[in-house]
């Protein structure tokens, strides 16, 4: 029988698996729709006619687009095992701290993929100081939400795997020990909790994939 949530997603995309991430956080059941981003489906393009864009969560045949947007709806629609702390000042903080992992890490992060030589000497140096200010935010707790992960942790989720991803491609190191000690830390404790690693794709599929993406950024 068909579950009362889907997601239409694509494998490789980290907007996705943070969404992944948060139904099985909250232990809520879905079926999974592969889309063919070359190919979209009528569904997709009816249920996110502004970007077309994955993911798209429908639930009860009402369908909500956008990563953040689909969080949040999470979030209220299902209450129970919160992502967000009840005390509103802190709610507040940690709608501020995911915004900034999306809004100032997450593009300085695609800078740093999506460039090379000198530009992306600065994006990375861009892309350190933005993590630097994020790593402020754990203020020596193990996760962005305390003793354990919660929306900041989702949202800047797509960095443990991801950058890792991008080091080994580029034999480069962005995040280590010695300069960003306590999100290295987080990087390890965030990617070994079980609902976040059931979520994520095979690492040498995304290495592939991501060769496959810098292949199609080099002029013909
Ligand atoms: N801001 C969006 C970004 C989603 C996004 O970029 N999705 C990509 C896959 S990673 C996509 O659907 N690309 C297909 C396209 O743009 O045509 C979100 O947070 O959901």
């Amino acid at each position: 029988m068909a579950k009362e949530v889907k997601l239409l997603g694509f494998w490789a995309s980290a907007y996705v698996v943070r969404v992944q991430i948060a139904l099985n956080f909250k232990g809520i059941e879905y079926d999974y729709v592969e889309e063919d981003l070359k190919k979209k489906s009528e569904l997709l393009l009816q249920s996110n006619p502004v970007y077309r864009q994955v993911p798209v969560l429908v639930h009860a045949g009402k369908p909500i687009p956008e990563s953040m947007v689909i969080l949040e709806y999470i979030e209220e629609a299902w209450p129970e095992k919160p992502l967000l702390p009840q005390d509103p000042y802190q709610r507040a903080m940690a709608r501020f701290w995911a915004r900034f992992a999306e809004e100032k890490c997450l593009p300085s992060g695609v800078k740093y993929f999506t460039t090379k030589g000198e530009d992306q000497l600065k994006a990375k140096e861009e892309l350190v100081e933005n993590l630097k200010i994020l790593e402020g935010a754990l203020q020596g707790k193990k996760f962005f939400a305390g003793e354990t992960a919660g929306m900041v942790d989702i949202v800047a989720g797509w960095l443990p795997f991801w950058i890792r991803r991008m080091e080994g491609l580029f034999g480069d190191k962005v995040v280590e020990e010695d300069n960003l000690p306590h999100l290295n830390a987080w990087f390890q404790d965030y990617l070994s909790l079980p609902f976040v690693r059931e979520k994520l794709p095979p690492p040498e599929k995304v290495c592939a994939h991501l060769r496959g993406l810098l292949a199609s950024l080099e002029p013909n």
